[in-house]
Order: structure tokens, then C-alpha cells, then sequence
């Protein structure tokens, strides 16, 4: 919008000097013309993402899906959230693209091609659950600032690449090792070079993890752009903020690592519950490790009509973060009763599990299906809302939808 304003405010001849290059025809071109180089981009046409996707932020990108947009059981990038803490690196040239594995814990500094890490270490495939610490944040009172997301903020891919731990085996790892830290080519909002939009990572047993990949492939193809590429970090079932994406160097550190939303109150939750509104201290703030047990009702849309008599199949996924989904239920009363769903196994671990269910209404009028899961250690979903933290994260209350039988 911004930007819009000021070019009708910019006489012709400076338009060049915005374009980068003369506008050779300037004199021709219709008064009030925008040229093409100066409109606002299409995020939907530039990250070939659903038109039914929401744009929370545009500087930088933050884009969620809507529940029923995550329907397919592997979710394609049409439907794929993305979450941007800086600015999507330009100009990725990934034949000369490397990454290097330093730190106080590695046994020497390594830096490896694309193509060295693709031929020199096997390859692996799983489908890997990432959800943004702050999905659901929209529904917390007092609200926490930040991308108000509302339940779209969850995927569920297939990601190729290989084992991280197996590239650390390769640098060799000191004893002392607790933490990895990544590091990235995203460019910070000020477009300082010397400040990095995000750097986080995880304690060594998730990063020595079968499933913690060093991918190059998203649903068998390059990974698309606002998604990391050419190469990402992907830790399922964590807050999907461990999962760096254009992934250029990976620390090998003897401290929890210390890099950018690491520290203070970022992706950390109170250690101990408090009242809602209540200030905490950030010592008293422990880092978000497994996400909670969570679920969503993908079909139908909210909102839906059906006919009176009729039994509704409902369908959607569960994800319990390190855990396994070990039942899935559903209510049309509000939470006074329930029923169970039928559950299928995760295609891996840290994979999403599908559910269905066939719904009966007793008569016309209006209706919520809520959904509840539970974990493997028979931990459910809160029907409302779980604990209130002043950063708004872990909403992992039951999705609900309104149904009309008429
Ligand atoms: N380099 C880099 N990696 C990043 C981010 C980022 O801003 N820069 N955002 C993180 C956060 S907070 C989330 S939730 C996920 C989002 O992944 P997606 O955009 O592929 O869905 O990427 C994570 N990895
Ligand atoms: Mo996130």
C-alpha cells in the first residue's frame, strides 16, 4: 500500500531510478500506470499457495492454511503455512551452496557442497509433523502480540535428505556437546548483515535422532523457496522454529545454544503454570521442547449444511509432538459425551495419524463437532483453552466446527 502511494507521488523521471534501469518509453507509458517492477506482488501466485491461505504479514511473509485446506493425509506446498522471522534470501545459487558444521563441541570446522552431502551420506524419507510454537495464538486473553494464528499453522510433508547425525559422526563430536545451533542465509528486517533473524536448535538426543534430517527435498521435489531451499533443518514433532530452513551452517555447541529467539522469552513458556496476564520473569521461562497432543477436523469446512437423517463423515489428523496419537474422539454436545473416532497409524514416527468418524444428529438445528486426542500417555487435548503464557504459544485446545442439519 505503501509503496503505491509513493509512486503516484514520483514524477515519471525517478521511476527508473525504482525500477533499477531507464524506462526507456516513459513519456508513453498512461498516466497513473504502475509498471509491472513496482506492483505489489501476488503471494499466492509468487509461493504457488491456495487463494484460500491467509496473509497475516507481508515484511515479513507469515501466511496460514485453513483446516480444511489441510485435508490431503501429505500436505502439498499449495497448503503449506509459511512462518519468516526475516527476509527470504535472494539470488540462492545452490551449485555453490555449502554447509559447515563449526562449534566449541566439534572436533574441527567441515564445510560440505550440495552435492557432497547428497552422494557422500545415505538419504532418507519421512513424513515429519511441524507445527509454529504460536499456532492457535489468536484465541489467548489477554492476547499475546505476534502473527495471530488460528489453527492453520501446521504441516505435515515428506522430507529427503540426510541424517544430521550422521554428518556430525563425519566432523566427529567432543564429549561435551548439549546443544546444535543453526544458522541461516534469511536476511534480517533492518537488512543488517551482522544480525540474524533466527537461530535456534536442539539438545543433542534430538539432534542425534533417526528422523532429524538435513533435507533438500519436500514431497520428492526441491524444496520449495519460502520453504528453505535449498536446504533446511527438519526436526518433527518440536515447534517447527528448530526446523531452520536455508540452512548454511550448524554449530556444534557446549552451552544451550545462545543464538537469535533462543534466549529471553521467545519460544519459551512459563516453567511453572500462571494466571492469565501475569508478568514472568525470564529465568522462570523454560524452552518449549515436544509439542502437546493436538488435532484437526480437515473435513468438513466449518460451517457445512447437511440433511437431516443423514450421517456425516467427518475425517482429519492428530500429532502428539515426540508421542504417539492413542485415541481420537469427537463430541456434537459440546464436550458431554464422547465418541471414538477410527485412528490410523502414523506412516513414521512424528508423523500426523488420520482420523474419521461417521456423525449422527439426533435432529435439525445447529451443531459443533469438537474433536479431542489424546497421547500415548493418556494426555488429552483441553477442550477450551490450556494454560495461559504471555507469549502465546501451545494452544492446543480442541478444534470445533459448526455443522446445520436442515
Ligand atoms: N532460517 C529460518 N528458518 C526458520 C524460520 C525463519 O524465519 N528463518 N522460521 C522458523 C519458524 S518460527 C517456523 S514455525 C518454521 C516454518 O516453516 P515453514 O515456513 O516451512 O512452514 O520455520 C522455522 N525456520
Ligand atoms: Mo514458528
Amino acid at each position: 500500500m505503501k509503496r503505491r502511494n509513493f509512486v503516484t507521488r514520483t514524477a515519471l523521471g525517478s521511476l527508473s531510478l525504482l525500477i533499477g534501469a531507464e524506462v526507456v518509453f516513459a513519456d508513453t507509458m498512461p498516466k497513473g500506470y504502475r509498471p509491472l517492477a513496482i506492483q505489489d506482488p501476488d503471494p499466492f501466485k509468487m509461493f504457488n499457495k491456495d487463494k484460500g491461505m491467509e496473509v497475516l504479514n507481508d515484511k515479513p511473509w507469515n501466511i496460514e492454511a485453513k483446516a480444511h485446506l489441510l485435508d490431503d493425509k501429505i500436505t502439498p506446498n499449495s497448503s503449506m503455512f509459511i512462518r519468516n522471522n526475516g527476509l527470504i534470501p535472494e539470488n540462492i545459487d545452490a551449485s555453490t551452496w555449502t554447509l559447515t558444521i563449526d562449534g566449541e563441541s566439534a572436533n574441527e570446522s567441515k564445510t560440505y557442497s550440495l552435492a557432497e552431502l547428497k552422494t557422500k551420506f545415505r538419504q532418507y524419507t519421512y513424513q515429519l509433523t511441524l507445527e509454529c510454537g504460536g499456532n492457535g495464538r489468536s484465541e489467548f486473553d489477554p492476547p499475546a502480540k505476534g502473527n495471530q494464528w488460528t489453527v492453520g499453522a501446521v504441516s505435515c510433508a515428506n522430507w529427503t535428505g540426510i541424517r544430521l547425525r550422521d554428518v556430525l559422526e563425519d566432523v566427529g563430536i567432543k564429549s561435551d556437546a548439549v546443544y546444535i545451533g543453526y544458522h541461516a542465509a534469511d536476511v534480517h528486517l533492518s537488512r543488517d548483515p551482522q544480525k540474524e533473524p533466527i537461530s535456534r536448535g536442539a539438545p543433542m538426543p534430538k539432534a542425534m535422532q533417526d528422523e532429524t534430517l538435513i533435507a533438500f527435498k519436500m514431497n520428492g521435489k526441491d524444496i520449495p523457496l519460502a520453504h528453505g531451499y535449498p536446504l533446511r533443518l527438519v526436526a518433527g514433532g518440536w515447534p517447527a522454529s528448530v526446523s531452520g530452513k536455508w540452512l548454511t551452517r550448524i554449530s556444534v555447541r557446549n552451552i544451550v545454544h545462545d543464538g537469535t529467539k533462543m534466549t529471553g522469552t521467545a519460544y519459551r513458556v512459563p516453567c511453572n503454570p500462571v494466571a492469565p496476564g501475569e508478568k514472568v520473569k525470564d529465568e522462570d521461562m523454560c524452552i518449549i521442547e515436544s509439542m502437546p497432543v493436538k488435532s484437526l477436523i480437515t473435513y468438513p469446512k466449518t460451517g457445512a449444511t447437511i440433511k437431516e437423517g443423514k450421517s456425516l463423515n467427518i475425517r482429519g489428523h492428530a500429532w502428539a509432538g515426540e508421542l504417539e496419537v492413542s485415541k481420537m474422539e469427537y463430541s456434537i454436545d459440546f464436550g458431554s459425551t464422547w465418541s471414538d473416532c477410527d485412528l490410523e497409524q502414523p506412516t513414521n514416527r512424528l508423523a500426523w495419524q488420520h482420523f474419521s468418524a461417521n456423525v449422527d444428529f439426533p435432529k435439525k438445528g445447529y451443531y459443533e463437532v469438537w474433536a479431542r486426542a489424546m497421547d500415548s500417555q493418556g494426555i488429552s487435548q483441553p477442550m477450551l483453552l490450556p494454560g495461559w503464557n504471555p507469549k502465546g504459544y501451545l494452544n492446543n485446545a480442541c478444534h470445533r466446527i459448526a455443522i446445520k442439519v436442515v
